[in-house]
């Protein structure tokens, strides 16, 4: 099964109606559960290539793409898998892409760290940090003379944002007033270097100013709070009123990649990873949800039904063939 992309035009945050609050909690589930199975077949050593994953900080990536329309674009980073299902890309041809199979969305040749899906508007997850940003403002400003109307959503990590291309790419997003939203994920951490020993603002939100255009500060635990910076930075950009830089704070669960196995606690503390694990999103927002008159069984019955999708997107990405040889040479220029 594959859900669609999402309403066009969506409530204000307190109009959510329950059944998009579900939605909500599903699009996050959905990328816990895929990316523990990603993880078991990494471990198991089907995974060619490092997949890395976002494993607590889905609300910061299902409340940033949320708001986007099936015609918006959306660049990540090769931390971008939950970006990929949340902007529509179906599980199955995903989960073989991972293993590099024929039936994956790029025929096996963009693996975890180069996927694509154009069908979907996301040329792709980017393993070169920072190095997608100014080719988000490329696509802001085809979208401004092509397709007014569409937006380019870019994510990225902290580390990113201390390189020479954040700067360039607001600087001329905000002159040239493109319909570009910068969704900076701070988890923190650039590999084992804590944020605040690599940047000289205390967040990265506060550097909006310098380039003209709204920064705002996001609890990136918090699926709601996203949304709502996200929606009101999409509909800006829809109205030609230029870029907004968003700032989710965040935290990965586990470690930086697959070589980093202990969960990063050779740079951080227990005690830092356990406080930022029981504000799990996944964990508080299903809560909410109860809370807000959404029936248990309905959740339950989401959940079950998502991990069956996840399970079956894994049989079908093992039982998948290989890409053929001739195939290296198709696709390229
Ligand atoms: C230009 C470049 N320099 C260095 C690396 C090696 N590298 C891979 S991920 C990473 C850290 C990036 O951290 P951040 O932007 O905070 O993203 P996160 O991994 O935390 O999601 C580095 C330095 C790279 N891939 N590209
Ligand atoms: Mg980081």
């Amino acid at each position: 099964m594959s859900r669609g992309p999402h309403s066009p035009s969506l409530p204000t945050t307190s109009e959510l109606a329950p059944a998009v609050l579900l939605e909500l909690y599903s699009w996050m589930h959905r990328i816990r559960v895929f990316e523990d199975a990603l993880l078991a077949l990494q471990q198991a050593g089907k995974v060619p290539g490092l997949a890395q994953l976002c494993q607590g900080q889905e609300a910061s990536v299902v409340g940033s793409v949320y708001p986007l329309r099936p015609t918006d674009w959306m660049l990540a980073t090769y931390r971008g898998h939950g970006h990929a299902i949340a902007k529509g890309t179906s599980l199955w041809p995903l989960m073989a892409e991972m293993l590099g199979k024929a039936t994956g969305c790029c025929k096996g040749k963009g693996g975890p760290m180069h996927l694509t899906d154009m069908a979907v508007r996301n040329p792709g997850i980017h393993p070169v940090v920072g190095a997608h940003l100014p080719i988000a403002v490329g696509i802001g400003m085809s979208c401004r003379r092509l397709e007014p109307g569409s937006v380019c959503l870019v994510d990225f990590g902290d580390g990113a944002a201390q390189c020479g291309t954040f700067h360039e790419s607001l600087n001329l997003a905000s002159l040239w007033k493109l319909p570009v939203i910068f969704v900076c994920e701070n988890n923190h951490y650039a590999v084992s270097v804590p944020f605040h020993e690599a940047s000289a603002t205390r967040t990265v939100a506060e550097r909006a100013i310098a380039y003209a255009m709204p920064g705002v500060l996001v609890d990136g635990m918090d699926v709601i709070a996203v949304l709502q910076a996200s929606q009101d930075a999409v509909e800006r950009a829809r109205r030609g009123e230029g870029p907004t830089l968003i700032e989710c704070s965040t935290y990965r669960f586990v470690g930086h990649s697959q070589h980093d196995p202990d969960n990063g606690l050779k740079y951080r503390t227990q005690e830092e990873l356990e406080s930022w694990r029981r504000r799990d999103p996944i964990v508080t927002f299903r809560a909410e949800l109860v809370e807000r008159g959404v029936p248990d069984e309905t959740i339950k019955q989401r959940e079950s039904s998502d991990r069956a999708d996840v399970e079956d997107a894994v049989q079908f990405a093992m039982d998948s063939p290989s890409p053929e040889p001739e195939e290296a040479y198709r696709d390229v220029y």
